[in-house]
C-alpha cells in the first residue's frame, strides 16, 4: 500500500514529530509533565493525523521502529525541562510485545540521560490479549529499571479489572468517553467517580482525558481525580510551545 511505503520513508526523511499536551496536577495546581504524540507532518498531504497512520503502522510492523524513534526523541527533549516534569510515551501493543521493547526503553534512557522516574510509558489493556504471564513479566522488568506504567483509555477495553489485580500500575487514566458527559450526566458521573476510587484503593493515581470545560473540570476535582489533561488547559505543544510555556512558569 502506498501510505505504508510513505510511511517508511517518513521515518527515514525525518517527517515525524512530537507534540507534547500538558498534564496539570490537581493538587498541587501545576503541570506535572506532558504526553508525546506523534505527529506526520507530510509534503503533500500536511498533517496526518495518527488516528490514520497509527494503525497502518501497527499493521506492518513500522510502528516498532518509529516507536523506537519516539521513545528516544521523548526522553532526549524531557531532558532538556526542570527535573520535576514527567514524559509520557503511547507504546502500543505490537511495540510492546517485540522482544526488544526493554532494550530499546534501556537505551533511550542511557542515551537522553534521563532519570527512569521521569519516564511514564502508556499501554493500553490490549497487551494482555495474548496470555498475560510474559507481559506481567515484562512490566515487572521495566518497572524494575524504574519508569513508570499507566493503563491508557481506560474502560474502553475488555476485562478491566482483573488487570489492576494483576499488576500495580501507577496511573489510570480516563477515557474521555466517559468524561466528556461528566457534567450533565449522573451516570457517566457515577462512572468515573468508581474508577478514581477504584484507582485509590490500588494506590494508582488518575488522569481524566478530554477535559474541555469548567463543568467537567470542577467534578473531577470534587471526585479527588488526581490529574486533567485536555483543551481546557491546553492543546498538544510544539517543541517551542513546550519551552516557552515551561519558561514562562519559571
Ligand atoms: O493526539 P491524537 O489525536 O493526536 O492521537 C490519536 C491517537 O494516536 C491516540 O490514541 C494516541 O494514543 C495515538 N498516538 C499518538 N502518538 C502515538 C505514539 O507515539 N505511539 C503510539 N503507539 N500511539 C500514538
Ligand atoms: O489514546 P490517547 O489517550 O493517547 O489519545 C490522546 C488523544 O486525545 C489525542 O488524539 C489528543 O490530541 C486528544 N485530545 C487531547 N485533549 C483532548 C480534548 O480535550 N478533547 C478531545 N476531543 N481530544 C483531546
Ligand atoms: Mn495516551
Ligand atoms: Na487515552
Amino acid at each position: 500500500r502506498q501510505i505504508e511505503l510513505d510511511l517508511r520513508e517518513a521515518l527515514h526523511k525525518g517527517q515525524f514529530r512530537l507534540d507534547y499536551q500538558p498534564i496539570f496536577d490537581l493538587k498541587a495546581d501545576r503541570i506535572c509533565g506532558f504526553e508525546a504524540l506523534m505527529r506526520w507532518d507530510h509534503p503533500t498531504r500536511g498533517l496526518v493525523s495518527p488516528v490514520e497512520f497509527i494503525p497502518v503502522a501497527e499493521e506492518s510492523g513500522l510502528i516498532v521502529a518509529m516507536g523506537e524513534w519516539a521513545l528516544h526523541e521523548a526522553c532526549r527533549e524531557a531532558q532538556r525541562w526542570p527535573e520535576d516534569m514527567r514524559i509520557a510515551v503511547n507504546v502500543s501493543a505490537i511495540q510492546f510485545r517485540n522482544s526488544g521493547f526493554a532494550n530499546i526503553v534501556v537505551q533511550a534512557l542511557s542515551r537522553s540521560g534521563l532519570d527512569p522516574r521521569r519516564l511514564e510509558i502508556e499501554i493500553t489493556e490490549s497487551v494482555f490479549l495474548e496470555g498475560s504471564g510474559p507481559t506481567l513479566d515484562l512490566l515487572h522488568r521495566l518497572r524494575a529499571l524504574g519508569i513508570r506504567i499507566a493503563l491508557d483509555d481506560f474502560g474502553t477495553g475488555y476485562s478491566s479489572l482483573s488487570y489492576l489485580r494483576s499488576f500495580p500500575f501507577d496511573k489510570i487514566k480516563i477515557d474521555r468517553s466517559f468524561v466528556a458527559p461528566i457534567a450533565g450526566d449522573a451516570s457517566a458521573a457515577a462512572i468515573v467517580r468508581a474508577i478514581v476510587d477504584l484507582a485509590g484503593a490500588f494506590h494508582m493515581e488518575t488522569t481524566a482525558e478530554g477535559v474541555e470545560d469548567p463543568e467537567q473540570l470542577a467534578a473531577l476535582r470534587s471526585q479527588g481525580c488526581s490529574s486533567i489533561q485536555g483543551y481546557l488547559f491546553s492543546r498538544p505543544l510544539t517543541v517551542e510551545g513546550v519551552r516557552k510555556l515551561l519558561q514562562d512558569q519559571g
